[in-house]
């Protein structure tokens, strides 16, 4: 184990430590410097003082989204604007964005968390760092790129999008490690095949892939396909940005969060309650060290567990599961809960499709209905002869409605559809189309 941090390996009193003296400087900052938490505090008669222990976390309010809509651009700082060095904004499709700023330190600190993300992925000093993240407000671009430098790699600000340039750089430049969205590593994949390039050829032996919900048989298919270790990054805007939490090579069972940096909680977001070490429920954080922008208690809407036991590597971190998708995302059928990842597990266990789907939501009278749009491969599209009525293509539909049906309990119309017709995403894919604003008539509505 290559351990970048004693932090990595703290015993829980050592951790439990840190985490209060930075929780305790995170309230009163906030408490001081921020009207929103000031006031928020005031109305549940708390002051900084009343933070004596970790345990005391749960009498601090909740922060959503949406406060930092309400308080948009700058009025969440903590810090003059002559301290803030570095601003990054959420892309804003709905409403305001939300707008982050960074102090010397906070971009100091994360630049550390992301170098330290970097080393676990199996990244060292040396190595070529190949940035497909999109450089600019989202954090992607250049939050990897600061831990990248930090660790001592060579790093190729690539940013994402001109899939043609980023296949010749990686045949040029030989990197070792790339990082980019899942959906986009697999499109630059799709890319080199068209140009008779075999992508398990290249020199790439890491992949650093997060910023979109993946699912472990999707992972199967990239190190496949690439022949390389494929870890999974998380992060999000509001908290920070990349290396919230990140996957260690050696055993990939569930990603070590920067507990030094952040304290986590697993609410269920019905009752806001906390739910127990390996349920599922709402990802919570709170940061430690941030100074022109404390998060308290931030709700991610990101649905995941997790677990404090030990890691084989040997840290001592809390890990965190994969997310299984955002509480937005996530498909409500008759009363049965599905998250788009879990649909993406069955299309990968299939060799005649392709993991580019997309998932569209449709009223069908007063009923949600789903059709999955999913590709399929090449070859295979040749041997239905580009007839999506032989019976092959007919068997296949009926095997993948009948797999998710069982599995997950909802019915999903299938739709296959032609190699390369479905768009391809440089960044975050879109998954799900909700046109359930445009009503269907309900099969019932023509019985007159
Ligand atoms: O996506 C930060 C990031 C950049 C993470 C690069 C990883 C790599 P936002 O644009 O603010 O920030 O989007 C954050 O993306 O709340 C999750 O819903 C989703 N997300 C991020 N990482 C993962 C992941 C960046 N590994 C939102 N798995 C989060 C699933 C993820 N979802």
């Amino acid at each position: 184990m290559a351990i970048y941090s004693e932090r990595e390996t703290w015993n829980m009193n050592q951790m439990h430590a840190h985490q209060l003296e930075g929780l305790k400087r995170t309230v009163t900052s906030a408490y001081h410097n921020v009207p929103f938490y000031h006031e928020t505090f005031k109305d549940l008669h708390i002051t900084p003082d009343d933070i004596q222990s970790l345990e005391d976390l749960q009498r601090l309010p909740f922060t959503q989204k949406h406060h930092l809509r309400e308080n948009y651009p700058f009025n969440m700082l903590a810090c003059p604007m002559e301290d803030v060095i570095r601003i990054h904004a959420s892309s804003g499709t709905s409403g305001k964005p939300t707008v982050v700023a960074y102090t010397k330190n906070d971009i100091e600190n994360w630049a550390d968390i992301v170098a330290r993300s970097i080393a676990l992925a199996g990244g060292q000093k040396g190595d070529i760092l190949h940035n497909a993240y999109g450089y600019g407000l989202f954090t992607g671009g250049l939050g990897l790129h600061a831990g990248s430098e930090k660790l001592g790699c060579a790093t190729v600000p690539i940013s994402g999008g001109n899939t043609a340039n980023q296949i010749t750089l990686i045949q040029d430049f030989k990197p070792k490690i790339i990082c980019s969205t899942p959906s986009y590593l697999l499109n630059i994949g799709e890319a080199m095949m068209l140009q008779g390039i075999d992508p398990a050829t290249t020199s790439l032996k890491h992949a650093i892939l997060g910023a979109e919900p993946w699912s472990e048989e999707m992972r199967f298919q990239i190190e496949k396909l690439f022949q390389l270790k494929a870890s999974d990054i998380y992060g999000l805007s509001e908290v920070m940005g990349p290396g919230i939490a990140m996957e260690c090579a050696e055993c990939q069972d569930g990603l070590h969060i920067a507990d030094d940096h952040f304290l986590v909680e697993v609410i269920n977001p019905d009752t806001l309650e906390p739910v127990d070490d390996g349920q599922y429920g709402e990802l919570v954080f709170t940061s430690l060290s941030k100074e022109a922008l404390p998060t308290i208690r931030y709700r991610t809407g990101d649905i995941a567990s997790i677990t404090k036991e030990r890691c084989l590597c040997g840290r001592t971190t809390t890990r965190m599961s994969r997310v299984k998708g955002r509480i937005d995302d996530m498909l409500i059928i008759r009363g049965v809960n599905v998250f788009p990842s879990e649909i993406e597990r069955y299309i990968c266990d299939l060799e005649e499709l392709v993991p580019h789907y997309q998932i569209h939501l449709q009223k069908k009278g007063h009923l949600d209905h789903v059709t999955l749009h999913v590709e399929v491969e090449q070859e295979f599209y040749k041997k239905l002869e580009m007839n999506f009525n032989h019976p092959m293509a007919e068997k296949l539909v009926k095997h993948l409605g009948q797999t998710i049906k069982m599995k997950t309990l909802i019915s999903v119309e299938v739709r296959l559809k032609e190699p390369q017709s479905i768009p391809r995403s440089e960044g975050k894919a879109k998954r799900v189309l909700d046109e359930r604003t445009k009503v269907m008539p309900s099969p019932r509505s023509f019985i007159r």
